[in-house]
């Protein structure tokens, strides 16, 4: 009905207007609905100055984007495990020659000639020297110049642009239209610090985030991140000694070897390659990994991670305590004694005051995603070089875009609320683990700590959107777990006075594991069947006030691991912590062993491993009891079969090799 009445409209204005046809009729491309706080309308722009247009081309296939990754992912494809070359990904998904024809013979009806137009080495874009004028009727549009309210900075928009229908399907987006992703540049901090105000920033990123507003994606990493592991408190002296009758109360790293099976000193591979994120202020203490491995590995004192600085990351010294270290040594301790002797990567992003963001350490692994779909939010995330003046700790070199090796297994045990950023940035931020995924690399994230609630607990207020304290409104489930490409890690626990061969329960202690349904991403193909069996034989009472009932939603967590009184060595001390944070880098550990097993017999690493996990639900621990509360819920409860809680349950390793060893 609604389309019908559309057609007629539009027929009706064609025969009074009558002169282009149909195909040729401008149809709106972007509108912007209100200006951002701040900025203000100022003057129209001359027609005759020139401006710099770029247009952001579709890139053809996208739509067959899942095909091609179940196509080396799925147990039962022909061409499992034959995973693609950068080089092949990029042809794949460039602009098709279709696209870029229309978009020149467009703009040759306009009298923009061929030897103006450039098309970008990443195939991607189109460029174009331009006049005010002639992008006005391009556009069918008005250029204004926008002023912002307490500083001199200006930008250039329009409040909406039309294309021709017959092209508005290659055109992703042009800029500079409506967009408003201005670096705002604060007067203050436009000249080099002086080494007293360099102290300052440092106290206050210690003290608030400065600069980096938490809910920022630049803010993964800061003191105040919610997705940092949660500190418990000392390890009483001697339960640690008796390792393998605590497991209850004390995790070491044989704990973790008898709950799922694998051995110590597993033979490393030469190809095999296990890498850990993390995000500065975030930072391991050497001394603190020495006195780690005295205790529970002692060939490894010692032994550091390979490490790879990107944007600036380095390992701080400014600040030391839990919040500063937590993260990082809790990763590294037990990544590297887990898979030892295979060497742990550490890619250390970020310098002290600009910080990053995961978009920044993905573009420093593949070079193609700087420029994707314009590049990234500067308003989200970190710009290099620093802005922010000068000084130890603050990395004035160019931002890092590609050069970095990405190794087979990547955990990070950071996150975001789904509802913290926009769906095109995540979108944008889920098609590259997609192409990542099509090139043999294992994603894992944790699923945070809050149970149904996001990070520290919120919640979000079904009427106004807001997030609330925690105590009512809508569950607020954790990206990058949503995105269907990357595998979702959440957390259990040894029941209090069980040992080690009893089934463990979902984590309840300290933390909750998280767990729930996107609202953002539709359910994908490998999970439709465990989710609708969940559904059909536990269906939980909520309603969709409470999370996204509609059933076609991607479910998380994936999987889940121990998360619950790791002891750590941190800042000279043992101490406990907790968190999925503990969960991500212990299941990546696992599976870094089967692929070492793996490429020794000559085969190809897992890469996306969640179409396997699903047809093969028999290698995991199913996790049966507990349940993940927040938003003043129960949240959701462990059961039989995957569930929003535990996922699919904690790894088997001998189940796990024997299926993916019988995978070509
Ligand atoms: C547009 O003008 C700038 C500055 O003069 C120049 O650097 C750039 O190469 C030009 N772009 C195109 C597509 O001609
Ligand atoms: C929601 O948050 C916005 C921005 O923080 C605030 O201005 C507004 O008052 C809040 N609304 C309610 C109903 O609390
Ligand atoms: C539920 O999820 C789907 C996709 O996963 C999305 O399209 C839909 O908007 C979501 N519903 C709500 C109410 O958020
Ligand atoms: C409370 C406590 O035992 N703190 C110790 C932590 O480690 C430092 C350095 O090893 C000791 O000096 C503290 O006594």
């Amino acid at each position: 009905m609604h389309f019908s009445l559309i057609t007629v409209c539009g027929l009706l204005t064609a025969a009074i207007a009558a002169p282009a046809p149909n195909s040729k009729r401008h149809v709106v491309h972007e509108r912007r609905d209100r200006l951002p706080t701040h900025w203000n309308k100022n003057a129209k722009l001359h027609g005759d100055s020139f401006m710099p247009l770029r247009i952001a081309l579709t890139q053809s296939n996208l739509d067959r984007a899942d095909e091609f990754l179940m196509d080396v992912s799925h147990p039962a494809s022909p061409n499992y495990g034959k995973h693609w070359s950068a080089k092949q990904i990029a042809e794949t998904f460039a602009p098709s020659e279709e696209t870029v024809t229309s978009i020149t013979n467009w703009l040759a009806d306009y009298g923009i000639t061929s030897d103006r137009v450039k098309q970008s080495q990443s195939l991607n874009w189109i460029h174009v020297n331009m006049t005010v004028s002639e992008a006005e009727q391009l556009l069918k549009t008005k250029y204004y110049e926008y002023k912002y309210s307490f500083s001199d900075e200006t930008h250039v928009a329009c409040d909406e642009y039309s294309v021709p229908k017959d092209i508005q399907g290659h055109v992703d987006f042009i800029t500079p239209t409506v967009h408003f992703d201005v670096k705002l540049k604060n007067p203050k901090k436009k000249r080099d610090l002086d080494a007293n105000e360099i102290e300052i920033a440092k106290r206050q990123t210690a003290a608030a985030g400065h600069d980096v507003q938490p809910g920022t994606a630049k803010a993964v990493g800061n003191p105040n991140d919610g997705s940092l592991p949660k500190a418990g408190g000392k390890v009483p002296f001697g339960t640690i000694l008796n390792q393998l009758e605590n497991c209850d109360i004390s995790i070491v790293p044989n704990c973790l070897r008898a709950l799922y099976l694998f051995p110590p000193d597993f033979p490393a591979n030469p190809k095999n390659s296990y890498g850990i994120v993390e995000y500065t202020p975030q930072a391991y203490l050497p001394s603190d990994l020495d006195m780690f491995f005295r205790n529970f590995s002692p060939s490894q004192v010692g032994d550091r991670p390979i490490f790879d600085s990107i944007d600036g990351g380095f390992l701080q010294t400014d600040m030391e305590s839990f919040n500063y270290n937590g993260e990082s040594d809790l990763d590294l301790e037990y990544a590297m004694s887990l898979v030892y002797p295979q060497k742990v990567t550490l890619y250390q992003v970020g310098d002290e005051l600009e910080g990053a963001s995961f978009n920044n350490f993905l573009d420093a692994i593949d070079g193609n995603y700087c420029t994707y779909e314009g590049g990234d939010d500067p308003n989200q995330d970190a710009v290099y070089p620093d802005p922010y003046g000068s000084g130890p700790g603050v990395y004035k070199g160019p931002e890092n875009c590609g050069g970095f090796a990405a190794t087979k297994v990547i955990s990070t045990s950071y996150g975001y609320n789904e509802a913290d950023l926009t769906p095109f940035y995540e979108n944008r931020q889920c098609s590259e683990y997609m192409k990542l995924g099509l090139q043999g690399i294992t994603f894992l994230y944790s699923s945070g700590d809050y149970g149904v609630a996001g990070n520290g607990g919120q919640c979000i207020d079904p009427t106004t959107g807001n997030y609330t304290d925690g105590s009512y409104g809508m569950f607020n489930p954790s990206f990058p777990g949503t995105c269907p490409y990357v595998t979702s890690v959440g957390a259990t626990q040894v029941k209090p006075g069980a040992s080690v061969t009893q089934p463990e329960e979902a984590a309840e202690s300290v933390i909750y594991s998280g767990g729930g349904f996107s609202n953002v991403f539709s359910l994908p193909s490998y999970q439709k069947s465990a989710v609708s069996t969940y559904f059909a034989q536990h269906k939980p009472s909520y309603g969709p006030d409470r999370y996204n009932t509609s059933q076609q939603s991607r479910g998380i967590p994936d999987v889940s691991a121990n998360g619950v009184n790791y002891v750590i060595a941190i800042d000279g001390n043992f101490s406990y912590v907790y968190g999925t944070s503990a969960s991500s880098p212990t299941f990546g550990s696992v599976l870094t062993l089967v692929n070492a097993a793996r490429l020794d017999v000559g085969k190809k690493s897992i890469g996306f491993i969640n179409p396997v996990i699903y047809q093969n639900p028999g290698m995991f621990n199913d996790i049966t009891s507990g349940g993940n509360q927040g938003c003043g819920t129960p949240g959701f409860t462990a059961v039989s079969g995957w569930d929003p809680v535990t996922g699919l349950g904690t790894p088997n390793f001998p189940k796990m090799l024997k299926v993916w060893l019988g995978l070509p």
